[in-house]
């Protein structure tokens, strides 16, 4: 597949934008129920479960009426803040590495974030009421989203495209999102307090939460439809990234060859796209997404087990006991460690 481009204007670096809205979508928020944002002057609406911003439920009912998904499609899907920029630098560069080999100086992750890379269905093609242009890509093509399993558009659904879902521990995507939050908001006296937040966060009223809909939904799919959804966890691939690189390309049907493993490819992709490397590129460091955002936002510590900086003992009980109640029955656990 080759880089994705649009070819609508470029938008500023507007989380909260408010225009680009369809009437249709307009009307539709008068009827959603809201909570105020973690961005305390703003809302959350909840559509079909899912709480979305104004800007982002502009993305997704579009994506959902005009998305046309093909059988090659791979879409990775995540929960904010699960690890998204990594995981699209591991499949751009899993999946392209015939066209752009992976020991060359001129890997187009060298240069562009992989956001750019690998775009957000409802947060970039979508959004602010673009029409997306797939005619630059080739197949497969390497698409994102935040989106539940519910509202995925159907022919996402419908059709042999590969779903790769993420998830991260509730404690460590919760503080990740909090602080990135904290990064982009434009008025410092517009916060809500972490625990506010957090209270929010084990209510389920976060963004593209409830975060246990969406894993669980996620988890569902992957046990009954293994062909169609793969399941990874962010601590799983920091503990055994190689382990789980090559089950990744089995999944994808681009097992690494035993030559490749020999000339060391498996490593130097997992090199490659490892928080250190990618942080301390240039284009990581001081770059911004064609979208305005700074790469370096996507960047912070990378790490299992960093909630305990922050947590109460109180926090840490109140979200395991969440934790529990909403995955019982589910055999699913995290790693906090
Ligand atoms: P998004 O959902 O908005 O795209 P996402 O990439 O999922 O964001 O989340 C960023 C988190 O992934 C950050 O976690 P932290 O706040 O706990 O530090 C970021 O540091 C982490 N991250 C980014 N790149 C990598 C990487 N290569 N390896 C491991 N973690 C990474």
């Amino acid at each position: 597949m080759s880089i994705p481009q649009t070819t609508s204007p470029q938008i500023p670096p507007k989380y909260l934008r408010q225009d680009g809205l369809t009437d249709e979508c307009k009307k539709l928020l008068t009827t959603l129920p809201k909570e105020r944002s973690w961005i305390a002057s703003h809302y959350m609406y909840n559509y079909q479960g899912l709480w979305l911003s104004q800007r982002l439920l502009g993305g997704v009912l579009a994506c959902q009426q005009q998305f046309q998904a093909q059988g090659s499609d791979i879409i990775l899907v995540t929960n904010p803040k699960s690890g998204t920029t990594w995981l699209k630098s591991l499949l751009f560069t899993l999946i392209n590495r015939k066209k752009y080999p992976i020991f060359e100086q001129d890997h187009p992750l060298l240069v562009k974030n992989s956001h750019d890379l690998v775009p957000f269905l409802e947060l970039k093609l979508y959004v602010d009421g673009q029409v997306p242009d797939f005619s630059s890509f080739t197949s497969p093509r390497l698409l994102a989203t935040h989106m539940s399993f519910a509202s995925l558009p159907k022919s996402i659904q419908d059709s042999r495209a590969k779903l790769v879902y993420l998830c991260r521990n509730p404690k460590d995507t919760f503080i990740s999102m909090w602080h990135f939050i904290n990064n982009i908001k434009l008025d410092h006296t517009d916060s809500k307090s972490i625990e506010e937040c957090f209270d929010d966060f084990c209510k389920g009223v976060s963004p593209c939460g409830p975060f246990w809909d969406h894993v669980l939904d996620y988890w569902k799919e992957s046990i009954e439809k293994p062909n169609k959804v793969f399941f990874l966890m962010y601590e799983e691939i920091k503990a055994q990234p190689k382990l789980h690189l090559k089950r990744l390309a089995e999944f994808l049907e681009c097992q690494f060859s035993i030559e490749e493993e020999k000339c060391g490819v498996v490593d130097e992709i997992l090199r490659m796209c490892s928080f250190d490397n990618l942080s301390n590129l240039e284009v990581n460091r001081n770059g911004k997404l064609s979208s305005g955002e700074e790469n370096k936002a996507y960047f912070r510590k990378g790490e299992v087990g960093d909630w305990k900086t922050y947590f109460t003992k109180e926090m840490s009980e109140k979200l395991d006991h969440t934790i529990e109640q909403k995955f019982q029955g589910s055999e699913l656990s995290f790693l906090y460690n």
